[in-house]
């Protein structure tokens, strides 16, 4: 334990030679990494042993965040500013000659996962914890995070991603909590005297789950949660393994990778394995540790509450019921009032091929226990729906297994005594359409959570430029209490201010221009106006919208010599998942349009185009600090939330989007004169839907339009006339899903608004202000109250 620099120093000192018998001038770089993350979890390890003591005391109920994605990023810096031993610690290393910058930078991003909803998930564990509330994750520990995304030629190319190459020092091993999980076999059936059905499960397979467990560290209190990440190994128990390799490599792919690829059967099964793998080990962890406490499982809903993110996780409801009933001895009734009092379900999305399905048959097979309870639970579900509402086909609706697939939303409703959407316009519409049926049925349940993210990682720390304006202006109460943003209000029409903000971007900008010219070679000005759309490459998104736009403007500077426009650089960053081909089209169409506008010094002279390779949380730190508009330009109604547009908002950006997600609640807190809204809105989607929209009209009515559309195919753009086809199709043969083409004339007037604003440098300013003034509603302190206040039910700890 150390208190200040001097001892830091001492025992930093010792500790290098103790486990790499070396001076600190003869160490390696990783080495002084090492010796320095360990150094901050043992000093984490004090706090965490105090608020374990402190939960038991206590006898305080718990939450458990159940999710396949925990996008932590880096954790050095925010750990240690966390624990309040930054400065204590970059000027102990200062004084042995050492750079604390050059540590942050080494660490891996702990990427186990893929996009917003694990990066949610990591933004609620600090808020959770500096809210002093116990609130842990269970997730599985990935060997291999998602891919790392390398550009080669224009396309992507996806490397494995080894985030464990130097060790998770954060984590500690605990092989003594393993617990066992079963797959395959069959069940047998019988009765006891007393005539209760006794289901055996016999045949089956046997997996380990050993728990590794991370310390997740809160700001400025001892609060210290757990996130349990399980890791699968063979059992060495079992005598009817009959090939030992196959049984290795079937056990080792379990926990291998970060959503593997689902398109063929045996890809299907290895990810219901995952699933189920580590819920049943969270699940079992939490009633041995439950037992332990309270000698009963009776009261375990006072006690513990599971939060389910999306339907990755949803099979804990059966499997909650199989451990009550098949290992416990509790009657189906009262298993069922234990387990629909323990789960809340968080939905993410409303799109239907993102909504779980799986086949009857592979439920079956892999769990068939499962299987039974959860044919159980819908043969129960619909006779009461019945009788509730005296109408049959509504019940059946309802069901969760239909067309020879189980509709893993619908189980997770059912089970589950509080359903969320996250974002109010997404709850609206999960009330009103995606789920209608069960919100007539338990109005009660349904409840919206707005998105929020932590706004210590996301301005704090990662934008200490602009911390340091804020506390000048408010002081630093906003750390603790976000919406003190408020108070900036009070001096955004201040000049001074107006002029000390844009220089903090201008530094800001700084910073990414070094980091893209490193990453991409291409050098952008820091007078541009930086404009990102960085999020997963997905058509809803619309990354295809804002290509279209810059190819408009190619050929507009192209056409008229007495052009002109503030200079702005276009940059994207996006991950596409490896089998997604139109995705994947879409990156080399924005390489291709970089490639064009980098060699033709007109084009150059207007306009830059950036693709940031390997998007992920560290990049996302430097990029959304350094942007000026920020790009959230979704079909109205596909988007959730989203989550980068508070980031960028934050840290005084202005949207360019549509409404849709938290764009619309933004857009309420800021006015009309600090965004830039366009586009249709849900209705007006809904109408043209039903109107039968046509994409090629739409085309044939806009000339310009036409002209970049065709030279998607007429090899302007690639030798390859086939090269961006898929996109041309998708537009114009399959009638354009996602309204690119209804949208692009609005979208491009928009883009002109940004331009006109951007003209007016104190008044841009002045709305960046008044954007991070409003921004402490999206912190995910309020996110995490209200989860707490309506649906967790939990006490602050310290
Ligand atoms: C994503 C949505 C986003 C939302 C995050 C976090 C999934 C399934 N959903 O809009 O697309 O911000 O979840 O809620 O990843």
């Amino acid at each position: 334990m150390f208190k200040n620099k001097y001892q830091f120093k001492k025992i930093f000192a010792r500790r290098i030679v103790e486990k790499y018998g070396k001076s600190i001038e003869n160490s390696h770089v990783t080495e002084r990494y090492s010796v320095l993350c360990e150094m901050v979890r043992q000093q984490a390890s004090f706090n965490w042993k105090i608020s374990k003591e402190t939960i038991s005391q206590l006898e305080a109920k718990q939450m458990y965040y159940f999710s396949m994605e925990f996008l932590l990023g880096r954790l050095l810096t925010n750990n240690l500013m966390n624990l309040g031993f930054y400065e204590v610690v970059k000027e102990g290393l200062e004084e042995l000659g050492l750079n604390i910058n050059e540590l942050e930078e080494l660490e891996c991003d702990l990427g186990l996962g893929n996009g917003g909803l694990g990066r949610l998930a990591a933004c609620f564990m600090d808020s959770i914890a500096t809210l002093s509330l116990a609130g842990h994750g269970n997730t599985i520990r990935y060997e291999y995070g998602l891919f790392k995304q390398r550009i080669i030629d224009g396309y992507q190319v996806e490397v494995p991603d080894q985030w464990l190459k130097y060790g998770n020092i954060w984590e500690v091993r605990k092989p003594k909590y393993s617990v066992r999980v079963p797959f395959w076999g069959e069940i047998e059936i019988s009765s006891d005297e007393e005539n209760n059905l006794i289901c055996k499960h016999i045949n089956q397979e046997f997996v380990r789950a050993v728990p590794h467990d991370m310390p997740i560290i809160g700001k400025d209190t001892k609060m210290t949660n757990t996130l349990r990440l399980w890791n699968c190994e063979p059992c060495d128990d079992v005598a009817n393994i009959k090939d030992v390799s196959k049984y290795l490599s079937s056990v080792r792919e379990i926990t291998q990778n970060v959503y593997p690829d689902d398109s063929t059967e045996q890809g299907k099964y290895l990810r219901l394995k995952q699933q189920y793998f580590f819920v049943s080990a969270g699940l079992q962890s939490i009633i041995n540790n439950h037992k332990e406490e309270y000698e009963t499982l009776d009261n375990l809903s006072d006690k513990v509450v599971i939060q389910l993110n999306d339907t990755h996780p949803v099979l804990a409801i059966p499997e909650l019921m199989r451990l009550l009933i098949d290992q416990n001895g509790y009657t189906w009734w009262r298993a069922w009032e234990i387990t629909s009092k323990c789960f809340a379900y968080t939905n993410h999305t409303v799109l239907a091929e993102a909504l779980e399905k799986w086949p009857i048959e592979y439920l079956k097979k892999l769990l068939p226990r499962i299987y039974m309870i959860i044919e159980e639970i819908n043969r129960r579900h619909i006779s009461e729906t019945y009788k509730k509402t005296g109408d049959a086909e509504f019940a059946e609706k309802t069901s969760c297994i239909k067309d020879g697939l189980v509709h893993m939303a619908n189980l997770a409703i059912i089970g589950s005594y509080s359903v969320n959407g996250v974002a109010k316009l997404h709850t609206n519409i999960l009330k009103d359409v995606v789920f209608k049926n069960f919100h007539q049925l338990y109005p009660q349940k349904f409840n919206n959570k707005t998105n929020g993210i932590t706004h210590r990682r996301w301005l704090v720390y990662t934008n200490p430029e602009l911390n340091e304006v804020l506390q000048k202006y408010i002081s630093d109460d906003y750390i603790y209490n976000p919406i003190e943003l408020e108070k900036l209000m009070d001096h955004v029409d201040k000049r001074d201010l107006q002029y000390e903000f844009l220089d903090v971007k201008q530094k800001r900008k700084f910073i990414l221009s070094k980091f893209i010219e490193q990453e991409t070679g291409i050098r952008i000005p820091t007078t541009s106006i930086y404009d990102t759309l960085a999020k997963r490459l997905h058509a809803y998104k619309r990354q295809l919208l804002k290509c279209l736009h810059i190819m408009y403007l190619i050929n507009k500077i192209k056409q008229d010599p007495n052009f002109t426009m503030h200079h702005q650089t276009f940059i994207f960053a996006a991950k596409a998942a490896p089998s997604y081909t139109f995705a994947k089209k879409v990156i080399k169409l924005i390489t291709t349009l970089s490639d064009i506008v980098e060699n033709d010094e007109t084009l150059k002279k207007h306009i830059q185009v950036v693709f940031i390779p390997n998007y992920r949380v560290s990049v996302a730190e430097i990029l959304m600090n350094a942007t000026d508009v920020s790009e959230q330009i979704s079909t109205a109604g596909k988007e959730a939330s989203g989550t980068g547009n508070m980031k960028f908002m934050m840290n005084g950006a202005i949207t360019l989007g549509t409404l849709d997600g938290a764009n619309v609640e933004i857009h309420e807190l800021v006015g009309e004169e600090n965004d830039v809204i366009f586009g249709l809105k849900v209705e007006d989607i809904n109408k043209l839907a039903y109107e039968e929209y046509n994409a090629r009209e739409v085309m044939q009515n806009d000339p310009e339009l036409k002209k970049i559309l065709d030279s998607l195919i007429d090899g302007s753009l690639s030798p390859n006339k086939d090269e961006f086809k898929i996109i041309y199709d998708e537009l114009l043969y399959k009638n354009d899903e996602y309204f690119v083409l209804a949208d692009f004339k609005a979208y491009c007037k928009a883009q002109e608004e940004i331009q006109a604003r951007y003209q007016n440098k104190e008044q841009w300013a002045k709305s960046c202000l008044i954007n991070i003034a409003k921004s402490g509603y999206f912190s995910s302190d309020r996110t995490i109250k209200e989860y707490t206040d309506d649906i967790w039910h939990t006490q602050r700890i310290f």
